[in-house]
């Protein structure tokens, strides 16, 4: 992949910059043809792409950045994004997930959307590809453990899909339950965490836009290590909240047990908003080291309430303190 850096810093993939006659007249039709609603945008994108591999230039998962959405800071490097991952059913330390996740087959895959809803449906992963648009989003992720990262990411607002399987009245929460194989998964054995891991939003928030059905980043499928195929990202969470590699979405009444707060209650609440202001028990939230710039000149950053991100009207009226 060509790789160029862009004025504000962040590595962006580019195509080529000459298209040659035959690319560039493909390329009007196709614009005709969504002009006058023929094409419809997923399978536009599949075109483009694909138009795009011939040339050999273009990412594997062409996506428009949305910059509204996005945070204008520099990426974290593919590498260190790759090989300083938490993902526990590959081992605890940071760089096993790159070491063992390579035995995880994400082909074929489905996801079950299923309870409070009119219209459960199981999705496989090209049905997910083509069903909104992707876009590039880039986002803080700040761990609980008190380091962040900045990546691109893929994907699209999960509410695409929330509201094509129209939750009942009853629906007050989504689970996320993601895949526990011991054949594939060797962290699984160990009973570190009770599997499968478990994460859960209340329904507003997993309705909000900024809530994002992930499935690629830095412009390319999510590698195993992040969470392939599919994996939800909510930015103004501390990371654990955003589950990898998901066979199952579940619309409850009830608040989800998620395998954190099952395992420490008084340590990972339900919440678990970024709050600078809310100390975990055993250390300061206050501040956080950005991964790749751990030189001994390097500032610790000011961790921002909710990382950042403008969805405080979420919580009015919550004491988020008692609501970590
Ligand atoms: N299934 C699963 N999802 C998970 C985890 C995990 O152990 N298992 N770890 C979480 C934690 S603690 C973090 S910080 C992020 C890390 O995501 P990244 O490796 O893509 O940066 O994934 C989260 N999602
Ligand atoms: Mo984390």
């Amino acid at each position: 992949m060509l790789i160029k850096r862009s004025p504000n810093g962040i590595d962006l993939p580019f195509s080529s910059e000459i298209t040659p006659r035959h690319v560039f007249e493909a390329r009007r039709d196709f614009i005709k043809q969504i002009a006058t609603g023929s094409i419809a945008s997923g399978a536009l994108i599949e075109m483009l792409s694909r138009e795009a591999f011939a040339q050999g230039t273009a990412p594997k998962l062409a996506a428009k950045r949305n910059p509204a959405y996005s945070v204008q800071e520099n990426a974290t490097s593919l590498k260190d994004a790759t090989h300083y991952n938490n993902f526990y059913e590959f081992g605890t330390d940071k760089s096993d997930p790159a070491e063992n996740a390579g035995s995880l087959r994400t082909r074929p895959w489905t996801v079950s959307i299923e309870g409070e809803v009119k219209k459960p449906v199981t999705l496989d992963i090209d049905a997910l590809l083509k069903l909104a648009p992707l876009e590039e989003r880039v986002y803080r992720l700040r761990c609980v453990e008190g380091w962040s990262m900045v990546i691109p990411w893929v994907g699209y607002s999960l509410s695409e899909i929330i509201k094509r399987v129209e939750p009942t009245g009853n629906a007050k929460y989504v689970e996320f339950v993601t895949l526990a194989d011991k054949r594939q998964m060797p962290g699984v054995n160990s009973r570190v965490l009770d599997w499968p891991y478990v994460e859960g939003l209340r329904l507003d928030e997993a309705n909000h836009p900024l809530t994002l059905l992930t499935l690629g980043m830095y412009g390319d499928v999510l590698p195993n290590q992040n969470g392939a195929p599919v994996r939800i990202v909510v930015p103004w969470k501390y990371g654990f909240k955003s589950a990898k590699s998901i066979v199952k979405i579940r619309f409850t009444k009830d608040q989800p047990r998620t395998s954190w707060y099952k395992s420490a209650p008084s340590e990972y609440g339900f919440y678990s908003n970024v709050n600078p202001n809310v100390d975990h028990p055993r250390w300061s939230q206050a501040t956080e080291r950005r991964i790749g710039e751990d030189s001994f000149l390097a500032r610790k950053r000011k961790t921002l309430m909710f990382n950042g991100y403008d969805v405080a009207s979420l919580y009015s009226g919550m004491d988020l303190k008692r609501y970590f």
